[in-house]
């Protein structure tokens, strides 16, 4: 690890203590949050990261902090776009890697609920930016609360989602996968 790793390394840790502050009315933690811890497959295998679910009055805060992610590439001679990265819950948890180079396909399609076309999915997610590997996020969702998504995955793609692609925006292979669980 270099300086800037460490570095990298550190606003991740400060970031994380950004998730655990609370800005609602309900306590932070048990029954009130769930996570994913994401891990990287093989087009991705230094990928790990948290996603916090919490619970919010309307609906659920997501905060993200995630580590290594490939470099932003642009797409030429016939090959995909690297990132932005599509982020998106899944129908299934399972981050079973399959097919090497098409992996966890056994996490699903995209989790839609309530029938609605992609880029109105309730867990169709802001897409994560690469600064050096990293990306953080925070955001807010009124359409799940936490116990609704327990059991399904996140995943987080290639590619960027044109939230109009359907049924999945157009996001391209699969990066990483977490299973949502609750906190505890
Ligand atoms: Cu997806």
């Amino acid at each position: 690890m270099d300086r800037s790793d460490n570095y990298v390394d550190m606003q991740v840790q400060q970031f994380n203590q950004y998730c655990w502050q609370n800005h609602g009315i309900y306590p932070v933690g048990k029954n009130y949050m769930a996570v994913a811890k994401v891990v990287g497959g093989p087009l991705a295998p230094n990928l790990r990261g948290y996603i916090y679910f919490r619970r919010v009055q309307g609906g659920t805060e997501i905060c993200v902090s995630v580590t290594g992610l490939p470099p932003f590439t642009p797409g030429k001679n016939g090959q995909p776009q690297i990132g932005p990265h599509g982020f998106h819950i899944h129908e299934y948890g399972k981050c079973e890697v399959g097919d090497p180079k098409d992996p966890f396909k056994s996490a699903g399609g995209h989790w839609n609920p309530t029938n609605q076309p992609h880029g109105n999915h309730a867990g169709d997610f802001p897409v994560l930016f690469s600064n050096n590997g990293m990306a953080m996020m925070s955001f807010f969702t009124n359409k799940f609360n936490v116990e609704d998504i327990i059991g399904k995955s996140v995943i987080i793609h290639q590619g960027p989602d044109d939230y109009k692609t359907q049924p999945a925006g157009g996001a391209g292979k699969r990066l990483a996968c977490g299973v949502i669980r609750w906190y505890s």
